[in-house]
């Protein structure tokens, strides 16, 4: 049977990632994860033992990445520090994480010549203006905003690099804001759904107008094994499912949802920096290797992210508390 390594398949992406995988391949899959703050292994419990293994550790230590990377046919890397707004309090874990971690597996993976897929995101491409007819594509220049986003596009160009001038077996992906069961409390979307249902109004940075493309993440799953199955070696592909929308018009859906008045929202301080709009032509995956999103309407699939959060509140709840805490902090 094959063999898989997902780095941060504990965190949200990566959880869901092997979800789709024990759904529909036969991969034997190992999960590589330091458990920070992000992770929450109980997103991996309703999974085969015999399919699935948990190794704690870092990235970043090579020690314990050689023998993962050695023994596996194929590595997909999701570990990251993720959120732009601790990255704005304290950015040296995403230095260490998103730099030096990526750059320890590309060294295993090259060493063992092993076949690696990087997982990033849309904003190395940094935003685009509100109302503008542009969408990112593979050829847009790099631009990165904030501390994360330009430790993701640092890692890019590291693998590029190594794709380049040692012949890493690599392929990359840049998706959009992803959405669905097991994201963390403090992204955007779980944290107001969840403070509606703990009774507190929703907090819009700035006026809310800023844009996000949205994409359900087993979509993004869906993306990444038709990538590390069909895509060329060496290439960038884009991933999103045509899915823009307004900050302020996500809170309406979510309230709505909740059944809550439709200006039960708050607006709160803006971020420093903050990415006006992202949007995505995800033409090339598509033409040339047939993928297509399943999930439908945004709005159906926010439907069911409202109801799993609704239905899991001892899943999130631990966290809560502690995230809230933190932006308190930070008058947000
Ligand atoms: P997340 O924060 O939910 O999960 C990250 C996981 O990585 C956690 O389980 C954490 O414990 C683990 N991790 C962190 N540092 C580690 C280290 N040094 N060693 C081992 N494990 C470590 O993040 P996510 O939202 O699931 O994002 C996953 C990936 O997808 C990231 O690379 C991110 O840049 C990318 N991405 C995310 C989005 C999004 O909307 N969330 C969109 C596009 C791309
Ligand atoms: O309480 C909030 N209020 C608010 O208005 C929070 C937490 C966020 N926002 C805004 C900021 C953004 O415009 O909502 C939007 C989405 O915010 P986040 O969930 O923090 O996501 P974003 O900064 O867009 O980055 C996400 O998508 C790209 C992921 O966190 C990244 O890991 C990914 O690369």
């Amino acid at each position: 049977m094959r063999k898989i390594l997902v780095t941060g398949g504990a965190g949200f992406i990566g959880s869901n990632f092997v979800h789709h995988l024990i759904l529909n391949t036969d991969y034997l899959v190992t999960v590589l994860d330091k458990l920070t703050y992000a992770a929450n292994p109980r997103s991996l419990e309703s999974l085969p033992h015999n399919r699935v293994r948990l190794v704690v550790g870092d990235i970043c230590d090579a020690a314990v990445v050689d023998p993962l990377v050695a023994e596996t046919d194929i590595v997909v890397h999701f570990a990251a520090e993720s959120h732009n707004d601790n990255s704005l309090h304290d950015p040296r874990p995403f230095l260490d994480t998103n730099i030096v971690g990526t750059y320890t597996l590309i060294e295993a993976a090259r060493r063992y010549s092993t076949r690696f897929h990087h997982v990033s995101t849309d904003e190395v491409y940094g935003d685009l203006e509100l109302g503008d007819p542009q969408r990112f594509t593979e050829d847009t220049p790099y631009n990165p905003s904030s501390p994360y986003s330009s430790t993701k596009a640092g890692s890019d160009l590291l693998v590029k690099a190594w794709i380049r001038s040692f012949g890493l077996q690599a392929t990359i992906s840049n998706c959009s804001n992803n959405y669905g069961p097991y994201q963390h409390v403090e992204k955007f979307i779980p944290r107001q759904i969840t403070n509606i249902l703990d009774g507190v109004r929703p907090k819009l940075y700035g006026s809310g107008a800023n844009v996000r493309d949205w994409i359900h993440a087993d979509d993004h799953s869906s993306a990444v094994l038709r990538i590390i199955e069909r895509g060329r070696i060496g290439e960038t592909y884009l991933i999103g499912a045509d899915g823009e929308m307004s900050n302020r018009d996500v809170v309406s859906l979510i309230l709505k949802a909740l059944d809550q008045p439709k200006d039960a929202f708050d607006l709160v301080a803006d971020r420093p920096g903050h990415d006006l709009r992202y949007a995505i032509d995800s033409s090339k995956l598509r033409a040339e290797l047939e993928w297509v999103p399943a999930y439908g309407r945004f709005e159906e699939g926010l439907e069911a992210a409202v109801e799993w959060y609704r239905s899991n509140e001892d899943w999130w709840r631990p966290q809560k508390q502690a995230t809230e805490a933190k932006y308190q902090e930070q008058g947000q």
